[in-house]
């Protein structure tokens, strides 16, 4: 009984700080943000607070990740100048109000899908650009290598997260008493964890790894190899913006595409001049039709791939096997290598 409790509490609480804001915010900020995005000179992109291999601040300051390089990109296609980016680092829970509240106009952070944010939060989910599942942060010594094994432990959660939701529902299902931590920042998370106060942090994979590189000793914690969810990451938008929600779209799709055909940041400029299949020459506007049909200069997705490369180079910089976080491209391979990125087409 105490279990289902919490996890009806947890439902509420997600629901009541997710559907506070769309409802103002709506109807007043129909149609403009690209207009609101060019004369302000600067596209407003939603990150996390600081998550390895996805958003997080180097030593010089400048935000380094997928999901960074996914708002300079975004940028590039809009202004043709990657820098033209204000980062908004956000935590779980103030993430979609800031969406909704025309805080930022596009969210790119480490965020999942699902049908609930899709339909009942004013906002709209883009391509997929990430695919990954929950797992368990763990002491290497602690001897669990099966989450099962977690039965009567403490588990260490973000609040507004799905895993708080998918950890409730995982440990109900095998009827196991938990007790859960929950935090709204990683940092205080990570405090918690390295000072016993949980036996486990549970998170997206992928994140698990960046906080893990993070560490002091990574080789100290392990992530558990299995996976309770999926969790799939789009950008998110704001209802009542057509055009707005197919730029970011087909902007993240234009990516995928370029890494199908090859086109990489370094043979970009040569491709544009040279090639003669169709597919290509509208991707790189030598036909104008594409950026036509978004509103924006044909030479959006050149721009961008000129700018931060195609969706593989992107992600084998910032998160790939050899950055610091190295994780594998598994599902983030193409569908033509055995993955799950696919680009739809762009005719
Ligand atoms: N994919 C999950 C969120 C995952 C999440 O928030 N992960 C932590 C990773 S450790 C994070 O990004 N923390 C950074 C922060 O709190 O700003 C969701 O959409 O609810």
């Amino acid at each position: 009984m105490r279990m289902r409790g919490f996890a009806f509490t947890l439902g509420l609480l997600c629901g009541v700080v997710a559907g506070s804001g769309p409802v103002l915010a709506q109807g007043n900020i129909a149609s403009l943000t690209l207009d609101s995005v060019r004369s302000r000179g600067v596209l407003s992109c939603g990150v996390s607070t600081g998550v390895a291999g996805f958003a997080l601040p180097n030593q010089r300051g400048e935000w380094e990740g997928l999901d960074a390089d996914l708002c300079r990109g975004l940028a590039a296609a809009i202004f043709n100048d990657p820098t033209k980016v204000r980062f908004v680092p956000l935590s779980a829970s103030a993430r979609f109000t800031a969406v909704t509240t025309g805080e930022i106009d596009v969210l790119f952070r480490n965020s999942t899908q699902t049908m609930s944010r899709a339909t009942t939060l004013g906002l709209r989910d883009g391509a997929t650009y990430f695919y990954d599942g929950m797992s368990f942060l763990v002491r290497a010594d602690s001897r669990i290598e099966r989450a099962l094994q977690l039965g009567g432990s403490t588990i260490c959660l973000l609040q507004g997260t799905t895993n708080e939701v998918v950890t409730a529902e995982y440990f109900r299902a095998h009827q196991l008493a938990w007790t859960p931590l929950v935090f709204e920042r990683l940092d205080q998370v990570m405090g918690a964890l390295i000072a016993g106060r949980c036996d486990s942090f549970a998170n997206d994979a992928s994140s698990l790894s960046g906080a893990r590189s993070a560490l002091p000793i990574p080789a100290d914690w392990t992530v558990l190899p299995e996976r309770f969810s999926k969790e799939p990451y789009s950008a998110f938008v704001r209802r009542g913006d057509d055009n707005w929600f197919d730029i970011v779209r087909w902007y993240t799709t234009a990516l995928i595409q370029a890494e199908e055909h090859g086109i990489t940041r370094e043979n970009v400029t040569d491709l544009r001049r040279t090639t003669t299949n169709a597919e290509i020459r509208r991707l790189l506007g030598v036909t104008p039709e594409l950026g036509q049909y978004i509103k924006l200069d044909p030479a959006w997705a050149f721009n961008a791939i000129r700018s931060v490369g195609n969706y593989g180079e992107i992600y084998d910089r910032t998160i790939g096997p050899n950055s610091r976080v190295g994780l594998a491209r598994g599902p983030n391979n193409l569908w033509t290598n055995g993955g799950l990125i696919y680009a739809i087409p762009m005719r």
